[in-house]
Formats: structure tokens, C-alpha cells, sequence
């Protein structure tokens, strides 16, 4: 994956016109600067800070999905044995490949009749135009999965919700450390009421974030810590509600009821705010995330998911079954355990990281 570089001059003028003077510094002010030369072809660097950024999110990215990029390559590589041809038995190969790392039995498939249709049998291919190949049919596929929706001015409230231990408590750290360093306020409800432990977990992140948390005793109503926080949100003019949840699914009845219960607060108290269900998935469970989700959006409506654990796992895949079988949109990437372990998730980048 290459980034393009982004560096228009301020003034408007075109980039790449090589006889364009380097922008002189107060020192060299008076000398001649030759109009051809050296110092002219200097390039400009007019958004150093976002591109540096950039180059984060994609080393981050890199480093999530380093497992799965690399049992991806090795089995490719294994499929053609060295071979590089396009015969049935190199296909079939290339699909158990694509399956292996939990990309979805049908996406593979679909991977594997683009290059079948794209190339003509026996023919010879290198394995860096397949990698490429096989990084934009991803890419496509993605782009053609459901979008979330575009943020809108109004603050809004999300409910995290996920089975146990999935990662949602240090999901919500990541996001909330997310929109404070964008300079949102954030407030984080501590609605996980069912067990002591979850609210030190997400009061000790608060400290460590200094973000604020919203809390009551362990066995309170979830509902009521939302309209505590609620409350606390609109005194300090926040934009970001997050609420943590405790992680059950054994008892469905129990999980629709509070939810039920949580969003009648929020129509109640935050009318006119955004509202959004994330769902956290665990991808080192492979094809079972994919089953839970199926089971939860059952129970709850569900409105993107936050994939976590990619750096443990080689079935980062997941992420595509996700989009493409469960027809939900992947947000965000849990890439290590601290809070800026995090990449908002990106179809283009995703499908590089994966191949290349
Ligand atoms: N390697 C890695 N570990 C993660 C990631 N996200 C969470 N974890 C770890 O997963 C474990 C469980 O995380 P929690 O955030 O407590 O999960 P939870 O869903 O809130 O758990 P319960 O509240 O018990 O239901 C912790 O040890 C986290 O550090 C991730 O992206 N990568
Ligand atoms: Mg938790």
C-alpha cells in the first residue's frame, strides 16, 4: 500500500513543477537562488503532521494484521509451489488458502472465479500481480458491504455490547481516547453494573484517560447509570456518550429487557441525539464471532461492529465475513491491548494490509 502524498503548495501552484524554487529561508533570503538545480527539487511537504500520521495507522494496521498477512502469503505461495500456474489444482489450492484464514467459504469463491475469469488456464502468473489482484477484488467486495451512516453534528450515544470477554470495556477506552484526541468530550457509563471488577476496569481507564466515567454501585440499573450519564453529558457539553455493557447472551430475555429499558432513557433523555449499537467481536474466534454476531443481532439491532484481537490471530479474514455475510459494517480494528491500539477501519487499506 502506498500512500499518495499530499502536498499541494499553499499558494495553489502546482506541486510537481520541478522548476518551482525550494521556499527560501530567512538565512538564504538574499542569495540567488538558481532556478534549476538541487535545492529546487526539495519536495514540499505542505501536511507533514497528517501524513506522519497516516503512516501510524498504517504501521498500526500492518502490525494487527502481520498474522494473517502472513499465513495469507505463505499459503498462496504454498498453493502454487513454486509453480506460478493458473491450473485447477493451483485454484483449488488458492481457495482452501482464502478459506483458511476465515474470510468466508462464498468470499473465497468469488475470489477465486475473478482470477479463474481473469486469467486463461495454464497461463503463467507471479504472485505479486495475484497478491495485487486478490487486494482489490477484496477492496470491492468490501466497498459493496453496508456503510455506516455519516456522523451528523449531533452529539451521539453508543451502546457496546458483546459477549463476555470479547474486549468491549477496553474497546471503549480506545474509542474514547479516539474522540478526545480529535478534542470531543466523552463521557463513559459504567452500565456493566453486574460485576464490581467491570466498573473499577472502566473507572481505572477513566483515570488513565482522564476521561470521565459515570458510575454507581455494582448491582445498580444500567438504565439509571445512562441517565446519570446522560445528564453529565449535556452539563459538560460532551459529544460522545459510551456505555459499557455487561456481556450476556446466556439470557436473551434479560439483555432485551435492559436494553429495552436503556433506550427508552435515551429517547426520554437524548432526543435528537445520534444513537448507534456497536457490537464487539472477537476475531481470534474466527467463524464462532461470526456466529455470535448471527445470534445477537437476533436479539438486538445492531449498527456496526468493533473487531478486536486482530494481532492474535491469523483469521483477520473475519473482518470480510463480517461485512460480506453478516451485511454489517466492521467501524473500527482492536489491534493490542493499550488504548491507541486502534484503526478506524478503512475497505482500501484493510485489502492492502491483508496482501501486501
Ligand atoms: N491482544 C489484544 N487484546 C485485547 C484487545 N482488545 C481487548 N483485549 C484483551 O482482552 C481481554 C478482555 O478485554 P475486556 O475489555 O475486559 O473485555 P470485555 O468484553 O469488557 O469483558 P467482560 O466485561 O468480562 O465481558 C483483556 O485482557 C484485554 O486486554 C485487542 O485488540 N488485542
Ligand atoms: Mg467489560
Amino acid at each position: 500500500m502506498k500512500f499518495r502524498k499530499r502536498n499541494p503548495s499553499p499558494e495553489g501552484q502546482a506541486t510537481d513543477d520541478r522548476r518551482a524554487p525550494a521556499a527560501a529561508s530567512p538565512a538564504d533570503a538574499t542569495e540567488e537562488v538558481p532556478s534549476t538545480g538541487p535545492l529546487s527539487l526539495a519536495p514540499e511537504r505542505a501536511f507533514p503532521e497528517e501524513e506522519t500520521k497516516k503512516k501510524g495507522l498504517w504501521k498500526k494496521l500492518k502490525r494487527g494484521l502481520f498474522m494473517t498477512h502472513t499465513e495469507l502469503i505463505d499459503r498462496i505461495d504454498a498453493a502454487f509451489d513454486g509453480r506460478a500456474v493458473m491450473d485447477e489444482e493451483t485454484l483449488e489450492f488458492l481457495e482452501e488458502s482464502l478459506i483458511a484464514t476465515d474470510l468466508g467459504i462464498e468470499t473465497s469463491m468469488e475470489l477465486v472465479e475473478a482470477v479463474r475469469s481473469s486469467v486463461r488456464p495454464g497461463q503463467t502468473s507471479d504472485l505479486l500481480s495475484l497478491r495485487d489482484m486478490l487486494a482489490d477484488q477484496i477492496a470491492i467486495l468490501l466497498l459493496d458491504a453496508p456503510q455506516p451512516p455519516p456522523p451528523g453534528p449531533e452529539p451521539l450515544i453508543t451502546m457496546v455490547v458483546g459477549v463476555n470477554g470479547v474486549g468491549k470495556t477496553t474497546s471503549i477506552a480506545k474509542l474514547a481516547r479516539l474522540y478526545r484526541d480529535r478534542g470531543e468530550k466523552v463521557v463513559m457509563a459504567a452500565g456493566d453494573t453486574f460485576r464490581a471488577a467491570a466498573i473499577e476496569q472502566i473507572t481505572l481507564w477513566g483515570s488513565r484517560l482522564g476521561i470521565d466515567v459515570i458510575r454507581q454501585q455494582a448491582g445498580g440499573d444500567p438504565a439509571a447509570v445512562v441517565f446519570d450519564a446522560l445528564q453529565a453529558a449535556r452539563a459538560r457539553n460532551a459529544r460522545h456518550v459510551i456505555v459499557d455493557t455487561a456481556g450476556r447472551l446466556h439470557n436473551k430475555e434479560h439483555l432485551m429487557a435492559e436494553l429495552a429499558k436503556i433506550g427508552r432513557v435515551v429517547e426520554r433523555e437524548a432526543a435528537g441525539w445520534q444513537q448507534r449499537t456497536l457490537l464487539v467481536l472477537d476475531a481470534t474466534t474466527g467463524q464462532n464471532a461470526i456466529s455470535q454476531a448471527r445470534e445477537f443481532t437476533k436479539t438486538v439491532p445492531v449498527d456496526g461492529v468493533f473487531l478486536t484481537k486482530l494481532d492474535g490471530t491469523a483469521k483477520g479474514g473475519v473482518a470480510v465475513a463480517v461485512a460480506r455475510d453478516l451485511r454489517l459494517p466492521v467501524l473500527y480494528l482492536g489491534v493490542g491491548e493499550q488504548p491507541e491500539d486502534v484503526v478506524a477501519f478503512n475497505a482500501r487499506d484493510f485489502a492492502n494490509a491483508l496482501f501486501q
